[in-house]
């Protein structure tokens, strides 16, 4: 263990503009652990180069992404906020784990299959190997809980058993972590297809509301969501339309369905979607605004990412001292 405090590990990766997806399945939720957990917040760019990447856009992006987790409430003195790929013992661990990793298992993990399909001209390695990456970002921290959205799960069971099996092998060396889904926000549908997740990487832009869109375009994007035939705000998840757009108000506002079902009785569509538009661009607008303070101010986001890579690197060295003499490496002091 690292100290006395459980460990909490998360990541997003700076491939896009970030969106209310991983805003209320991910960021929001995670300053709430700062007080009682020792928290390891990471810009996970690695991860990101396993689809291709403009230079100059992926430098920015993890400026941003920075930004962003400070913006929404992460304070830098209470989190270890850092860059992946300032700290190498990321990857040194993911070769060693990945040498116990089967290629069946890997074979078996529907967001590869998914990233395949989507990028068929460039189906990498990395791409097949990024769930060992992701299993190291956690296990080098002894990490205890992991909060993500449900579209992490698969990918979360890996690395449980990627530890589990080390420890059995070869010893007991790694904290074998649960990871933390949060009911609210767990999958934020795309506003036109529901069915299916809003993503980051969504060619179509109409689809998703991300956290810097302005207030008008927030408004015009929910006014234009698909919903179903029918009129009435009631939650059914038959009607993944409608459903998604209360569970992104509810989120917004704290209101529970029955709730939200009699503030719009009797009023359509229209009026709702309206409300569901002021409801986030009302709550987005401070994080914003913060956003764009710190992006000005490029010299502290530096000195936090130093100050985060030290931290972590510290951390991360003794678990690898710890699986270098297990595997039989030598360790130099
Ligand atoms: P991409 O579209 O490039 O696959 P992404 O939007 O899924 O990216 P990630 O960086 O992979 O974003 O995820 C960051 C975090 O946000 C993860 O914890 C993920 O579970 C969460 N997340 C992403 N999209 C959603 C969503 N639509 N609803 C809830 N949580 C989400
Ligand atoms: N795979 C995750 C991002 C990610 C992550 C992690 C999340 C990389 N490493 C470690 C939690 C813990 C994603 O695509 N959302």
């Amino acid at each position: 263990m690292l100290g006395e405090n459980k460990v909490i590990f998360s990541g997003v990766q700076p491939s896009g503009n970030l969106t209310i997806g991983n805003y209320l399945g991910a960021i929001r939720n995670f300053s709430a652990f700062s007080e009682e957990y020792r928290c390891f917040y990471c810009v996970v760019d690695l991860h990101a180069v396993t689809v291709r990447q403009v230079p100059a856009e992926l430098r920015r992006r993890t400026y941003e992404t920075l930004a962003l987790y400070i913006a929404c409430g992460l304070d830098p003195e209470k989190n270890t906020l850092f860059v992946q790929s300032h700290v190498p013992a990321h990857c040194e661990l993911s070769w060693m784990l990945g040498c116990s990793t089967m290629f069946g298992e890997l074979s078996r993990m529907t967001q590869f299959k998914d990233k395949s399909q989507k990028h068929a001209d460039n189906i990498n390695a990395g791409l097949f190997t990024y769930p060992v990456l992701m299993a190291s970002d956690i296990l080098l921290y002894q990490t205890d809980l992991v909060p993500v959205g449900i579209d992490q799960k698969q990918h979360l069971e890996l690395a449980r058993n990627i530890a589990i099996r080390f420890n059995h092998l070869m010893g007991d060396t790694f904290t074998v972590p649960d990871g933390y889904i949060s009911k609210d926000g767990m999958k934020i549908m795309s506003l036109t297809e529901p069915t299916a997740k809003m993503s980051k990487s969504d060619p179509n832009k109409n689809a998703v509301v991300y956290i810097l869109d302005p207030k008008d375009e927030i408004l015009r994007k929910f006014r234009r969501a698909v919903t179903d035939s029918g009129s009435e705000v009631r939650y059914d998840e038959d009607r993944p339309g409608i459903a998604n757009l209360m569970s992104i108000y509810r989120c917004f506002t704290g209101k529970e369905y029955d709730e939200i079902e009699r503030e719009f009785d009797g009023r359509g569509y229209g009026d709702f979607k309206a409300a569901v538009g002021e409801a986030c661009a009302d709550a987005l607008a401070p994080v914003q605004a913060e956003f764009s303070r710190l992006m000005a101010d490029k010299g502290y986001l530096e000195s936090v990412m130093k100050a985060g890579a030290e931290t972590a690197a510290r951390a991360a060295a003794r678990t690898m001292s710890k699986v270098r003499r297990r595997l039989g490496f030598i360790d130099l002091k």
